[in-house]
């Protein structure tokens, strides 16, 4: 068993160092973890050292140290937002009554179920992602890449911890399995959906940071709400590094779309269509970018589950989970008497329905979500229109290609038309990217390690990490 020095290595503001019990668990599950993050962490980097973000405190200035770590040396930290003093629940049943410092019985079930799946979701995305350092555009996205998956191992450990300090037996097996789910494996596959998806290209992650890791935002900022105060605390904290996540996406993106331009202005090509013309100077083309949103996203929905749901009904009654920015909300918090509309396909046509809005939880936090997304896409527009292309990117509509909830057994065309399935079936190559598509964007997929150069099919950044100058070596790749 590897001893484990809790004052060096491990940041954070448990009491580790004095928790017998905490220490226990650890120790069991640590050699396990990092035997886990050599073999499906990032593959053949583990010895480089990288110029990553670590996060040492929970000050709000102060609160993460950037320095060359090699990657298995990370000090992953449990880390929770201070406690706030006399904070009461501010939704649900429990409505103004002390927040829990823990689990409420009744609730042990409920509570550990939306910790797992939050669990589950943080070593997936690390596995989606594992093979992408090898393609990397650049050393500056390599870093970005390996700093997300880093951060994502350290929210699996925020939840570890949350299971092994506070279910016992149960919480100690349920962080075991959470090593040994595979994303994409058929016997043991990762609990969600969109996790156990193919990561095999930079767009790919680019598009995943911006909506995968954005659902991350809203289901984080949901649980930030919980009666369970220690759940409360550290999905707060998650919420710091979850920002970096979306940066990376969003301003990946914005360079593809930038980059595109700028070869189609500099080469007079003015329609954007002519894929042919686009491809042949080993750019994006627009319209494929745009198939790749409509998979990207519509995976992301079906993330937030059925519209209308007991469960989500539940867990809000239960004071566990509450709606995205739930005290900014201007209503009773209880959701008795109160209706929400929902769009749902009914009578052959998709209407808003208002429906009881206890049970449309999931609904509301999707409606959240895709009002985020929007404002995304504006900004992408806005580089596209300031090269005077005569194209817009658009997100989907939210009945297009889904898997769960009000639209799943129904065929809906991206701009939100009912038909039938062979239509859909026939159509669906105007919609989602073809496999043409996706080999032609592997095909760009070429390492750049040269600091300060960047592959043609994607613009520099605006600014350096940590305020690094442009030809900074991010990553020391081993000899
Ligand atoms: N795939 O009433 P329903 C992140 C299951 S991302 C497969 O419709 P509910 C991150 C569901 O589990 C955020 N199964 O939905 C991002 C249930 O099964 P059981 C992750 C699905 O329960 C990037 C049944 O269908 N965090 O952090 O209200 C990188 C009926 O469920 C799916 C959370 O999600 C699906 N897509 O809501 C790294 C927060 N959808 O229990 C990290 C915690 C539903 O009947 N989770 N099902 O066997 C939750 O709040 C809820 O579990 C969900 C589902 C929102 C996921």
């Amino acid at each position: 068993m590897t001893a484990v020095d809790y004052n060096t290595l491990i940041p954070n503001n448990v009491s580790l160092s004095s928790d017998r019990r905490l220490q226990r668990a650890l120790e069991k599950w640590y050699p396990n973890y990092i035997d886990w993050w050599r073999s499906m962490g990032p593959e053949g980097f583990q010895d480089c050292a990288v110029y990553l973000r670590t996060a040492v405190g929970v000050d709000k200035d102060g609160w993460a140290k950037f320095g060359y770590v090699k990657m298995p040396e990370y000090r992953w930290g449990i880390l929770l937002a201070p406690q706030e003093e006399d904070r009461s629940i501010a939704f649900g049943h429990h409505k103004n009554e002390p927040v829990w410092q823990e689990v409420p019985g009744e609730y042990r079930a409920m509570l550990r179920r939306l910790i797992v799946i939050q669990g589950d979701t943080e070593p997936a995305s690390v596995e989606q992602q594992r093979f992408l350092g090898q393609t990397a555009p650049s050393l500056y996205d390599m870093r970005n890449l390996f700093q997300v998956n880093v951060e994502e191992g350290r929210h699996l450990w925020a939840m570890v911890y949350l299971l092994h300090k506070y279910f016992g037996r149960d919480g100690r097996e349920e962080a075991e399995q959470l090593l040994q789910r595979r994303s994409g494996d058929a016997d043991r596959p990762r609990i969600l959906g969109a996790f156990n998806e193919a990561t095999p290209d930079w767009l790919s992650f680019f598009l995943f940071t911006t909506f995968t890791d954005r659902d991350g935002k809203m289901q984080l900022e949901s649980l930030a709400h919980s009666g369970f105060d220690p759940l409360a605390r550290t999905t707060r904290f998650m919420l710091t590094e979850e920002g970096h996540h979306m940066f990376v996406g969003r301003t990946g993106v914005e360079r593809i779309v930038q980059r595109t331009c700028e070869a189609m202005r500099d080469s007079g090509i003015g329609d954007p269509y002519d894929a042919g013309a686009v491809r042949d100077l080993g750019v994006i083309d627009l319209p494929t970018l745009q198939r790749k949103i409509n998979f990207h996203y519509s995976v992301t929905l079906d993330l937030f589950g059925a519209e209308l749901s007991t469960n989500a009904a539940n867990s809000f009654n239960a004071s566990l989970k509450g709606r995205f920015h739930e005290t900014n909300i201007d209503d009773d918090h209880q959701l008795h008497d109160s209706t929400y509309p929902v769009l749902r396909p009914l009578g052959g046509k998709i209407v808003a329905s208002d429906e009881p809005a206890l049970n449309a939880i999931n609904a509301r936090l999707c409606d959240d979500y895709i009002g985020d997304c929007e404002r995304v896409l504006m900004r992408w527009n806005r580089v596209i229109k300031s090269h005077g292309i005569d194209f817009e990117l658009n997100l989907p509509h939210r009945g297009f290609n889904r898997r769960v909830g009000e639209f799943s057994e129904l065929a809906v065309s991206a701009t939100g038309e009912l038909m039938g399935p062979e239509e859909w079936e026939r159509r669906s190559a105007e919609w989602l990217p073809a496999n043409e598509d996706l080999s032609y964007v592997l095909s760009l997929m070429t390492q750049v390690t040269e600091p300060g150069k960047y592959a043609g099919w994607i613009a520099a950044p605006k600014a350096g990490i940590d305020g690094r100058p442009g030809d900074f070596e991010y990553v020391k790749l081993a000899a």
